[in-house]
């Protein structure tokens, strides 16, 4: 299940999930072996999923390789993949006909031309984490392999609609909204071809016209602008979405858009003009049993949990969540900050002169504006997470990468979550400063490690934003926390790792961040425990991170119920 709506009437499109044959490839020689024309003794397994949640397979990485069979009434096809972990080799028929590198995002491949009938589908796909990986090989998540979403072969006919992007302006009044469409069309005939496209949103056509692309031609096509009247906002009250069909007479596709204005004015951030305080959790995608090949069912299950709490947003720490999250996310009114997997530690200050790395990063912002555009929920690009900003050599990287994200990325704040905020200067690129700092639970150079910490920081921070010229950006705790063992308690005495410690950290710096005169939002670390690397020694007690409100299976520990009490009164009272 990709989205929470059918996104074509008029295309034939396959489910390739289910039974597929599956083989470890551990001596990395499959392709010398000439696997891509059939792996050997293959064993069923279940696609969507990831291997490390297969009985004696809990740690490994590498390569392995996956087969099906499916059929098709031949022409042009399309293969769709939600999310392979992390790169992707594909033969149909022994024929190499694509690769992917990037383990959160979707990718397409064409097949312009393929026989009717029955097909062999292989995929390698390895996860193995190097010098050259995003992220690198410390981190601090578990790095699961697989085909971990979704699998699709679209049987296109005629003039297609690959990709609509519905793009709009709003009046100054958020009355009006000017709307046009950034398509991008495939001819999947062997000819030149001329088709009408109509687009329309809600009940009003906003383009209809004729096309014409050469054969096999894949092309952007941007429409004129046309205005819309009277239309109803999203909001996180009143998330109304829009439905919009873009089609031809052959092939169709459906999207949903909500029409809503995001903004920071004075410190201040305002959608559709009212403030709102970011009253967050960090969620990462993932289930000691399901591993990223996260369940529809437990989507929605943990969407209920972060609302009980009284939250308004979710920062997908650390990469692109499923179309399908977003969808639920649009539905529900939940603000989302999506990410690329540019994680800490590990892009060190080397890496960031890497050509070929600083690349491959900013292909993940394109694919992620590409696929998740229309996603009203997505209030905040974040550009990396605790990369030496500090450091020359990231101040262009975040230039690069803000100036594309502000021309491409629709409205949307800009920023990155920083570990440095007295040495950072990639600051100047941010639309809203983040922070991850955990005082009282890590100790930090010039700091003790008490709770006494966070005034020495807000104060000294608070000068420098002020040095710096950034005094009116709106300041958020991206991160901050501190972890429990669920179930170890006590009541009597403040201790390390007991849910009454984590509790009451929490209490604290929720409390202090709502009166700080500069701070819009929390993003507490984290929503639940999560399984992390063997490579991540420090403080990592049965190799998790276990700075969850809830346990892995989503048992709440004593925190959840504080932070419940205090999120809703802070919305009740507003900042
Ligand atoms: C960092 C990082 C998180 C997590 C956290 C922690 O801030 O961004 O992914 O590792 O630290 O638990 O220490």
């Amino acid at each position: 299940m990709r989205r929470l709506f059918n996104e074509h009437k008029a295309r034939k499109v396959i489910e390739l999930n289910g039974a597929w044959s599956f083989a470890l490839d551990s001596e990395n020689n499959g392709v010398e072996k000439k696997w891509y024309d059939g792996i050997p003794d293959g064993e069923t397994v279940i696609v969507p999923s990831c291997w490390n949640n297969e009985l004696r397979l809990l740690n490994y990485e590498g390569a392995a390789w996956y087969q099906k069979s499916f059929e098709t009434d031949g022409g042009a096809v399309m293969l769709e993949f939600e999310s392979v972990m992390s790169q992707a080799d594909v033969w149909i028929d022994g024929v190499k006909i694509g690769d992917h590198y990037g383990a959160f995002t979707p990718f397409q491949l064409f097949i312009d031309d393929l026989k009717c009938g029955e097909h062999l589908l292989v995929v390698r796909v390895d996860n193995i984490l190097n010098e050259k990986s995003f992220p690198q090989k410390r981190t601090d998540w578990f790095n699961y392999g697989g085909i971990a979403r979704d699998v699709y072969a679209h049987e296109l006919k005629g003039l297609c609609i690959i990709n609509n992007h519905i793009v709009y302006t709003l009046s100054k009044d958020l009355k009006n909204a000017n709307v046009s469409a950034d398509m991008e069309l495939y001819n999947a005939t062997g000819t030149e071809i001329t088709d009408t496209v109509t687009i329309t949103v809600g009940d009003k056509v906003i383009f209809s016209g004729e096309i014409t692309l050469g054969a096999h031609e894949r092309k952007a096509f941007k429409t004129s602008e046309t205005e819309l009247c009277d239309i109803e906002l999203w909001s996180c009250e009143s998330p109304k979405l829009y439905t919009s069909v873009a089609s031809t007479s052959t092939d169709d596709l459906v999207e949903k858009v909500g029409f809503r204005f995001v903004e920071v004015s004075n410190l201040d951030i305002l959608l559709n003009g009212k403030k709102v305080e970011l009253l967050g959790v960090n969620r990462h995608d993932e289930h000691p049993d399901w591993g990223f090949a996260f369940p529809a069912k437990l989507m929605k299950k943990d969407i209920d949990l972060i609302f009980e709490m009284g939250c308004n947003t979710i920062r997908g720490s650390h990469y692109p969540n499923s179309r399908l999250f977003l969808d639920m996310l649009d539905e529900r009114g939940i603000l989302f900050w999506s990410e690329i997997p540019m994680w800490g530690v590990g892009f060190s200050e080397k890496t960031l002169t890497d050509e070929f790395l600083m690349e491959r990063g900013f292909v993940m912002h394109q694919e992620m504006v590409k696929y998740y555009y229309n996603h009203p929920s997505i209030v905040i690009w974040g550009m990396h997470n605790e990369i030496p900003t500090y450091s020359k050599d990231s101040y262009p990287v975040s230039q690069k990468w803000s100036k594309y994200l502000r021309a491409n990325g629709g409205n949307r704040l800009i920023t990155h979550a920083s570990c440095h905020p007295m040495y950072d200067c990639d600051m100047d690129f941010d639309d809203i400063i983040s922070i991850n700092i955990y005082h009282g639970w890590y100790t930090y150079g010039g700091y003790n490690g008490n709770l006494g910490d966070w005034n020495k920081m807000i104060e000294q921070f608070g000068q420098r934003r002020i040095e710096k010229g950034w005094e009116k950006k709106p300041v958020i705790m991206s991160e901050f926390g501190a972890a429990a063992l669920a179930g170890y308690h006590c009541h009597f005495d403040t201790v390390r790792w007991s849910e009454e410690y984590q509790r009451d950290l929490i209490e604290y710096c929720l409390e202090l961040f709502h009166k700080t005169d500069y701070m819009r939002g929390t993003y507490i670390w984290q929503f639940c425990n999560i399984r992390t690397s063997p490579t991540m020694d420090i403080n990592r007690a049965r190799y998790f991170n276990n700075k969850g409100l809830l346990d892995e299976y989503r048992n709440p520990k004593a925190a959840f119920f504080k932070v419940k009490e205090l999120y809703n009164k802070f919305a009740k009272e507003g900042k």
